[in-house]
């Protein structure tokens, strides 16, 4: 069945929602986006992904046209005309229709599109069992080039991240910054557990501040979990006695290997689990009502 897509102020048929050749989205990748998810009826953290969304485009400064009330509008009213309670939401603001050179100020209007789709679950094996990942050779941009806390269009560092940890036969790869340090996964934010403390990278190290992540970081203080950002290298992940991954798309993922060595005992930890349990707890009850007929 055809999906209706919201494109530049109308709801219109998958087919009929194109943008232009000319688009510097197209061109250049000069945009910003957001991947969200609706369970149960509600978008789960809605907020948190708009205010993300704006503050992206803000800094690289694209007005994007709407206010942050029509554009919560915008992804509600997408999910009632496709009748979703469950859904997996791309939302992309892309510079617009310009010439072909990059000035973006010939780019006089920003095209905005939202897709609701139903979701590809990850198989629950990967849940149960654990993934295996590799640290690959590219590493996360450079902060002071393109930052990862800007949720770009421009997402070919993590492209590439991702064919290499697929060459060496596992889904995922795990990004090190130029100094070494562990930053994320190509989609994905990593934690690690270490006698009983959770640890993320902070967001300095480049990385994208993944709504997930902070909600897992949350999760686990309510618990009474000491959570802490701090760097880490290769190292301290390899005698991690657990590790996760975190992203819309994946919730949490544990990691049972990396670069061949087995995490803690090679199965999902304690706290990961306990915190797949909560997360998905949460997703009952957080964001706005879609409240489809
Ligand atoms: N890091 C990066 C680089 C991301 O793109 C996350 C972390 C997690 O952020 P959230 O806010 O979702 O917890 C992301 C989000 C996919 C896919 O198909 C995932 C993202 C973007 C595009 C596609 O898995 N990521």
């Amino acid at each position: 069945m055809s999906l209706i897509i919201y494109l530049d102020g109308r709801f219109v048929k998958e087919e009929e929602a194109v943008v232009s050749v000319f688009d510097h989205g197209v061109l250049y990748g000069d945009g910003v986006f957001e991947g969200i998810r609706a369970y149960h009826g509600r978008v789960f953290k809605l907020k948190e992904h708009i205010d993300r969304l704006y503050e992206s485009a803000h800094v690289i400064q694209l007005n994007i046209g709407l206010t942050k009330e029509e554009m919560t509008e915008v992804v509600i009213e997408t999910c009632r005309r496709n009748n979703l309670d469950n859904a997996y939401i791309r939302l992309v603001v892309t510079r617009g229709k310009g010439d072909l050179g990059l000035d973006p100020r010939k780019c006089p209007k920003a095209s905005v599109f939202c897709i609701a789709s139903g979701i590809q679950l990850y198989p629950e094996e990967l849940y149960q069992k654990g993934m295996s990942i590799v640290t690959v050779p590219t590493r996360r941009n450079n902060p002071e080039a393109i930052n990862p806390r800007v949720k770009s269009l421009n997402y070919l560092n993590n492209i590439m991240a991702k064919m290499e940890a697929i060459l060496s036969g596992v889904p995922e790869a795990l990004l090190l910054n130029n100094e070494g340090y562990v930053t994320e996964a190509t989609g994905d934010n990593v934690f690690i557990v270490k006698n009983g403390v959770l640890i993320t990278p902070p967001p300095f190290v480049g990385l994208l501040e993944g709504i997930t992540r902070n909600t897992v970081m949350e999760l686990a203080r309510e618990k009474g979990i000491d959570v802490q950002e701090k760097l880490f290298n290769r190292l301290d992940v390899y005698v991690a006695d657990e590790c996760f991954l975190t992203g819309t798309a994946a919730e949490l993922i544990p990691v049972v290997s990396v670069d061949g060595r087995q995490i803690g005992n090679g199965q999902p930890g304690p706290m990961t689990n306990d915190l797949i349990k909560a997360y998905r707890e949460l997703t009952k009850v957080n964001g706005p009502l879609i409240k489809n007929s």
